[in-house]
């Protein structure tokens, strides 16, 4: 078992107060891979208190000074992306390949948000007065607050993050339960990169941990990635305190398959981003949908490359496929396979577990699977994918967007005014042609619509605007007190 895993409070690495922890298991082997600090309310109390005395000197730290720290941070984190991933993966579960692809994109955010040091736009416009100047500044806030999901122990925090930090902001972070231990050595490459102390602060614990940040009186803004369930709570509780609050939550995301498809190309991509993480991203395929003269030769297809896939530890590089990340999860993915098979959709592969240690789950695919179904409905967060047929884009597009949630969709088709009918008319927050609905890079907008979350956006330019406010300035040279037109007259008369 490794170390136990403290909180990281004023640059210093200590256990909860009340001196308890909790456990985090390899989801392949249900082992214990660690014990971390169960943090309450008083340990929360203390990390806010040190981001608010660092927050003092950071905001007034020169912007590109701040992101030196964070171009240190990048290369840190390259050396370091061997060992961040391979920890990621035993913690969680997911395949090396994509746990050096998930520290990947935040080595990509930390050069990108590094970059906004000496860039962080405002801009002048116009005023309606001689002699007077305007121009609108992006400010820092304070403490913020950061709960994350275990899915992307290191790039949805780093998202987060290194905006928050470019901008001038101290942070205090909660991540899930279930990765106290990968979180703590990304919030050790920040130390060795030379964060001020208290810039940063780790609080690992559980579900009180996380409504004590939320509800502490300092934390002026939350930004939330998980489930919808918590995010809503996160968003009330947030909100019935006045807070500014970011929320990245579900997904039922869709790929469409014309007719013309290229069907090769169409079931790598779908197989990659149904399967690919079990399943367990928010931009994960869960629904295939499907225009009736393809449906045959794609189902078929499909089943052969779903029959093909290895599970087992991701560590193990022939592997393709990795557990659940927990008990939960797996009983939540056997649970749908239930109820699909109630609502009477054909189970064509898996909706097994297999004889093995570990909460593997085989890669499941229904066909028959109408739009009522909750299986066409509701998200599952496992290896399930859904095959709905339809007879034309007119069909597909409506069936994609009829859903509670709103986040990546994709469409594959060799005609490029079927694909550009698509973009205009799919109302999900990212829209991919011959891709398949994973895969979003750092310099452009994250999130969703409907029930995704609530129309804020991570990464990109907007990423800095969940962790500034807008600051407008006025600058009057005129040495009058300029009123109205009368008075700007006289000043003109006078130039
Ligand atoms: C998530 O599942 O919460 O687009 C994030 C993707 C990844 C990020 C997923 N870059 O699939």
């Amino acid at each position: 078992m490794g170390e136990l895993v403290r909180n990281y409070i004023a640059g210093k690495w200590v256990e909860a107060a009340s001196g308890q922890t909790f456990d985090s298991l390899n989801p392949a082997t249900e082992e214990v891979l660690t014990s971390a600090a169960l943090s309450t309310a008083e340990d929360v109390d203390d990390a806010v208190q040190a981001a608010r005395e660092a927050y003092k000197n950071w905001r007034l730290t020169p912007a590109p000074r701040r992101g030196e720290i964070l171009f240190r941070f990048a290369q840190v984190l390259t050396e370091r992306k061997e060992e961040l991933a391979r920890l990621m993966t035993q913690e969680m579960g997911k395949i090396l390949i994509e746990t050096r692809g998930d520290v990947q994109e935040a080595i990509d955010m930390a050069y990108y948000m590094g970059g906004e040091g000496r860039r962080m736009l405002g801009y002048t416009a116009p005023v309606e007065m001689p002699n007077k100047f305007g121009m609108a500044l992006r400010d820092s806030v304070g403490v913020v607050g950061l709960v994350t999901p275990w899915n992307f122990p290191v790039a949805v925090p780093s998202w987060k993050m290194l905006p928050a930090l470019i901008a001038g902001n101290a942070v205090v972070w909660k991540p899930s339960e279930d990765t106290p231990a990968v979180s703590a050595a990304f919030v050790k490459v920040f130390e060795e990169a030379g964060l001020p102390p208290g810039v940063l602060n780790l609080v690992t614990g559980a579900g009180e941990t996380g409504a004590a940040l939320v509800n502490h009186p300092h934390v002026r803004i939350i930004s939330f990635t998980g489930s919808t369930e918590t995010g809503l709570k996160v968003y009330t509780q947030a909100a019935s305190l006045g807070k500014k609050v970011t929320l990245e939550m579900g997904g039922k995301n869709a790929i469409i398959v014309l007719d013309d498809a290229n069907l090769e190309l169409a079931v790598e991509a779908i197989t990659w981003s149904a399967y690919g993480t079990t399943g367990q991203r928010c931009t994960a395929t869960s629904r295939l949908i499907v225009q009736k003269g393809i449906h045959a030769q794609l189902v078929e297809a499909l089943v052969e490359k779903a029959r093909s896939l290895k599970l087992g530890s991701g560590l193990d590089e022939t592997v393709n496929m990795g557990p659940l990340v927990n008990q939960k999860g797996r009983d939540k993915v056997e649970k749908y396979v239930e109820i699909g098979k109630h609502e009477g959709a054909q189970l064509v592969i898996g909706g097994y577990r297999p004889d093995r240690k570990g909460y593997f789950h085989a890669p499941t695919l229904f066909t028959e699977v109408t739009r009522d179904m909750r299986l066409a409905r509701e998200e599952i967060f496992g290896p399930v994918l859904s095959v709905i047929a339809v007879d034309n884009l007119e069909e597909a597009v409506e069936v994609n967007n009829e859903v509670a949630y709103g986040l990546s969709s994709s469409i594959f088709t060799e005609n490029v005014n079927a694909a550009f009918r698509a973009i205009r008319d799919l109302t999900t927050g990212i829209v991919y042609i011959n891709h398949g609905t994973t895969g979003a890079e750092i310099q452009f907008p994250f999130g969703g619509t409907r029930g995704t979350g609530n129309g804020m956006r991570e990464a990109g330019l907007v990423g800095l605007d969940s962790f500034t406010e807008w600051k407008s300035v006025y600058v009057d040279y005129s040495g009058r007190l300029q009123r109205a037109q009368i008075d700007t007259d006289s000043i003109l008369s006078e130039q």
